[in-house]
């Protein structure tokens, strides 16, 4: 029956991990996956979710099913905390919770699928994996358009522009908004400005993903562009993933958003994600979304959670400067001024498949084989064994 099937060779993200697990080096250091870890290498609880959790009626409240679209105060909240002061009335936002992020691209596919047929998105080059797989598997042709410059290390912004100017009118643009998966590197606040005139021109259709709302600038800031499109009245969707900056990955914590500007349409696009997830999962889980629609409500919890994520981003970011100095001291003639330049949870070191290869093999430091390193997985215990490890590999 299932003789035809083919083998699965795994996802190269999430096989790195397995062989993390598998490895026995007491020393060895996990740069993998993009997941946030303290300083002692820990995923944390966040204060903020534990406050939740604990609270009586939380533990007692039925466990029921949710709508479709998911839990309505989450849905509030959610929107709240995407677009503040720009945040669309009920008629011009669709807003549904999702399976995390990835849920929410994967109903945002099927929904522009079934609706534009032959359906072409254009994903910036590189970007997270995933963007390609779920896609495709929702039947979209996916191309890529300019966007990391290896010898600059840094945006390629004059390719990325005249590619999407020469889109044609509709096609899907995915953008990260901030914290690009892999590289780090994210346009300034006018080239983003550059950028939106160019979808705004040439009628294209942005799909942002943000998985990393916070921890570049700031919740606010890096959510500009989103903003940016509503003030202009541009059509988009968003979708956004709880996963990292509430620490919940496993509960599968996320939106999905389509502000359309134009009046009477919001309801209908409302339907037809409701159809597209009852069509797929029926409604999302409720534990997770509890967890998030109370602490985004609660102005003490809030602003509790807003300081840890303003602590992950510092900490992060200290790290960086770490790896920096040790960099510096350990190679000298090298200049990694790039790292500074990049946002987010990932360094995009520049170190080659060959080099990656050699930091686990010989050093047990596990980075993705394009040179992408989660910042998140250094802590002072780690970082200089990882910069001699880095020292070490480049030399040759
Ligand atoms: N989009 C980007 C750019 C990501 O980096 C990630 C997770 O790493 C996701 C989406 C998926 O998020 P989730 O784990 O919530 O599905
Ligand atoms: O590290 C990354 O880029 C991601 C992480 O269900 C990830 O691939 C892992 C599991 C998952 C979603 C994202």
């Amino acid at each position: 029956m299932f003789a035809h099937l083919p083998p699965y060779a795994g996802d190269p993200i999430l096989s790195l991990m397995e062989s993390y697990q598998r490895d026995a080096r007491a020393d060895k250091v996990n740069l993998g996956i993009g997941v946030y870890a303290d300083g002692a290498g820990v995923i944390p609880v966040l204060p903020s979710v534990r406050a939740v959790e604990v609270e009586d009626h939380f533990n007692s409240a039925p466990c029921t099913y949710l709508p479709m679209e998911g839990h309505t105060g989450y849905r509030q909240a959610v929107a709240q905390l995407l677009f503040g002061p720009e945040l669309p009335d009920q008629n011009h936002l669709a807003i549904i919770q999702t399976l995390g992020g990835s849920g929410a691209l994967k109903v945002g596919a099927d929904l522009i699928a079934r609706f534009f047929p032959q359906p072409q998105i254009w994903v910036p080059d590189p970007t997270w994996d995933n963007h390609i797989g779920i896609f495709e598997g929702a039947g979209f042709g996916v191309q890529r358009y300019p966007y990391y410059d290896a010898d600059k290390k840094g945006l390629a912004f004059d390719a990325l522009l005249s590619k999407l100017e020469s889109l044609e009118a509709g096609s899907v643009v995915l953008l990260h908004p901030c914290c690009h998966n892999p590289t780090g590197i994210d346009p300034d606040r006018g080239q983003w400005t550059q950028i939106i005139e160019v979808l705004e021109r040439r009628a294209l259709l942005p799909f942002f993903d943000l998985a990393y709302q916070g921890f570049a600038a700031s919740l606010e800031q890096d959510v500009w562009p989103v903003r940016e499109c509503v003030r202009r009245g541009i059509a988009f969707f968003l979708s956004n993933s709880f996963s990292k900056i509430f620490s919940l990955y496993g509960e599968r914590v996320g939106a999905l958003s389509v502000f359309c500007p134009q009046d009477g349409q919001a309801n209908n696009v409302l339907g037809q994600l409701k159809l597209t997830v009852r069509r797929n999962y029926s409604s999302p889980p409720l534990h997770g979304a509890l967890i998030v629609a109370r602490v985004l409500s609660d102005a003490h919890l809030r602003q509790q959670w807003e300081g840890e994520v303003n602590q992950m981003r510092e900490r992060v970011h200290g790290m960086r400067e770490r790896l920096h100095a040790g960099l510096a001291k350990v190679l000298p003639e090298y200049n990694f001024g790039f790292l500074l330049r990049q946002n987010g949870m990932f360094g995009y070191t520049g170190l080659s498949a060959a080099q990656v290869e050699r930091l686990r093999e010989q050093h047990g430091v596990y980075a993705v084989s394009s040179g992408r390193i989660c910042v998140a997985g250094l802590n002072p215990g780690n970082v200089d064994k990882v910069c001699l490890a880095m020292a070490e590999v480049i030399r040759g």
